[in-house]
């Protein structure tokens, strides 16, 4: 279900009852079977005789969204099952017969029980789910109990290893929606022809049903317009419009009414056109480059799961003061707030899923869940005119059963969204020291060849003049990484690793050499800003942070900000 904000959501955010469970005592009996009488029940003592070793109400709580490393301090580096709990009141809307029960993003694998019985079973960290509850709810009193585990797995979506903090939890909004039984699933709002300013409208109702009335209402545009539902429940229709088109410069949106029934969403869209010709990236019909820089979803100051509006316009404040019209939400989707803002900031979005390093291409539950997520990322954000590239992957090593699974998951992409780019972090191959080559046969499948490279720090620093690149795409090109480590705060000779004026040297370096790429149409550096990540342990410097951020963890500038500054004001 889309657009869950416009629904008159009830929201079930705030303090919940948590309850760790590090051999899952709550889920499995002592032969390893699945047991009847697991925390899912939430029971209570009925006799004083009764033996029952858990208590929710006796429990800790800890705030929901959010995730529990950085809220109970056992937890920072936990991995593996906590229970959740919370009580609450709820009437029936008479009007409104069902019930969803929406969740923005648990990490990573969540078991939901609406008064004690199942409601449904979800897999993937970073992508919205929902439930149809009706038949579990109590008019009154009701409970939730969500078994959420995030124990990493070699089959999963990411894999086993990622340079990332495995923030566990249910780390994004919960809601319950009201909806008639026939209700609006999702819709889909654009500019299909620049030329002809033609925009295009299609919606999709959550069953097959023929014959509804959805009308689509741009006030400011003057448009007013009813469409039926097929015998699929869906609708289509084309109109003649004339928007002011959406731009980093001009980031127009328009309220957008939509109604079915007693339904009414509304939403705020913007017009835009997304294309390449040769190495060019046209925005609107005219060449673009793409200033960016890439972001993990943490929080500005402290680190912890960024989940609001304030959390995201702080970091893309960051990125707008360092001369962004881009950012690479990496390396899964981001929470809807966040790409929301960006569009209302006038900031240009690359979208990936966690399909990253070295995930198990030959097995077809680990296919069917990364499809899974692609899919519900595209369905989340479609109406946002900001994400202009879907990204399938990050950094996956060269074989046969790779190019299968990516060749499969882009072509998915493409027939889910035909109007934005598909791309995918790729890695350099080098024909001989100086000369680099980009070489992988996903290049076909991708709009815009990206890569990333690690000249000056995986790489030696003074190797970046010498170097030559040949990108044999008529595609344009994106440098989605490139960057390294330094500790704000510590000053030295630019030759001496983690000083922030190794940095400064390394983008230096770095950015002359991005300026002789032949048709070079952006680069999203890594990173804006210090994330906590296990693999970065070096004490003293690193302390638990990959230090490639522009911003500290604690948001100081270190002084290879500067530099990138300096180097957009001239892009
Ligand atoms: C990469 C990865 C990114 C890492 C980064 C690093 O290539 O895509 O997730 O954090 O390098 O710091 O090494």
């Amino acid at each position: 279900m889309a657009n869950v904000l416009a629904r008159n959501p009830i929201s079930l955010n705030g303090s919940w009852h948590y309850i760790v469970d590090v051999q899952e005592e709550g889920y499995y009996d002592y032969r390893m079977n699945p047991t009847r009488s697991g925390f899912f029940r939430n029971a209570k003592p009925r006799r004083p005789e009764d033996l029952i070793e858990y208590d929710f109400d006796k429990a800790s709580t800890m705030q929901v969204p959010g995730d529990w490393n950085t809220q109970d301090p056992r937890l920072f580096f936990y991995e593996g099952t906590v229970w959740f709990e919370r009580e609450f009141e709820w009437h029936p809307d008479l009007d409104r017969s069902r019930t969803i029960l929406y969740f923005g993003a648990v990490n990573y694998d969540a078991y939901v029980y609406v008064n004690g019985s199942l409601a449904g079973h979800h897999v993937g960290g970073f992508t919205p789910f929902n439930f149809d509850v009706t038949d579990l709810m109590r008019d009154g009193y009701n409970f939730v109990v969500v078994k959420v585990d995030n124990k990493r797995h070699a089959e999963d979506v990411p894999t086993q290893i990622f340079d990332w903090w495995n923030y566990g939890g249910i780390t994004r909004d919960v809601l319950l929606i009201d909806v008639e039984p026939v209700y609006i699933e999702n819709y889909n709002l654009q500019l299909v022809s620049l030329e002809g300013r033609r925009l295009g409208f299609s919606v999709k109702l959550n069953s097959e049903t023929a014959g509804r009335q959805v009308t689509l209402s741009i006030p400011e545009l003057k448009i007013k317009k009813t469409v039926t539902t097929d015998a699929k429940g869906t609708a289509t229709i084309y109109m003649k419009a004339k928007p002011q088109l959406w731009s980093p410069e001009t980031p127009k949106l328009y309220d957008v009414v939509i109604e079915q029934g007693n339904e009414v969403i509304r939403d705020e869209v913007g017009f835009r056109k997304i294309e390449t010709r040769g190495k060019q990236l046209l925005l609107n019909g005219k060449p673009i480059f793409l200033r960016g820089v890439s972001i993990h979803e943490e929080k500005a100051f402290g680190g912890g799961r960024a989940n609001s509006t304030e959390d995201a316009h702080t970091l893309l404040s960051w990125a707008k003061e360092l001369g962004c019209n881009y950012v690479r939400l990496a390396h899964y989707p981001h929470n809807e707030y966040a790409v929301r803002e960006a569009e209302r900031m006038g900031i240009l979005v690359w979208s990936e899923i966690p399909v990253y390093w070295t995930i198990a291409w030959s097995n077809p539950d680990t296919y069917a869940n990364a499809e899974r997520q692609l899919t519900d990322m595209i369905k989340r954000d479609q109406n946002r005119a900001n994400i202009i590239i879907w990204s399938i992957a990050n950094e996956t090593p060269h074989s046969s059963e790779r190019d299968a699974f990516l060749s499969r998951l882009a072509k998915h992409a493409r027939s889910l969204d035909s109007t934005r780019l598909i791309s995918m972090a790729m890695e350099v191959t080098s024909a001989s020291n100086y000369r680099n080559r980009l070489q992988d046969n996903m290049s076909e499948y991708v709009d815009v060849v990206s890569f990333n490279q690690y000249v000056g720090w995986y790489r030696d620093v003074n190797d970046a003049s010498k170097m030559t690149w040949e990108i044999p795409y008529d595609k344009p090109v994106i440098i989605s990484e490139f960057g390294g480590g330094a500790k704000y705060g510590l000053h030295g000779e630019k030759n001496q690793r983690w000083t922030e004026e190794f940095q400064e040297n390394l983008y230096r370096e770095n950015l002359a050499m991005l300026d002789k790429i032949e048709g070079l149409a952006g680069t999203s550096p890594w990173i804006l800003k210090d994330f906590r990540s296990p693999r970065r342990v070096l004490n003293g410097i690193q302390d638990y942070y990959n230090r490639k951020g522009l911003f500290s963890d604690r948001g100081e500038k270190k002084k290879a900000f500067y530099v990138l500054q300096e180097w957009y004001k001239g892009k």
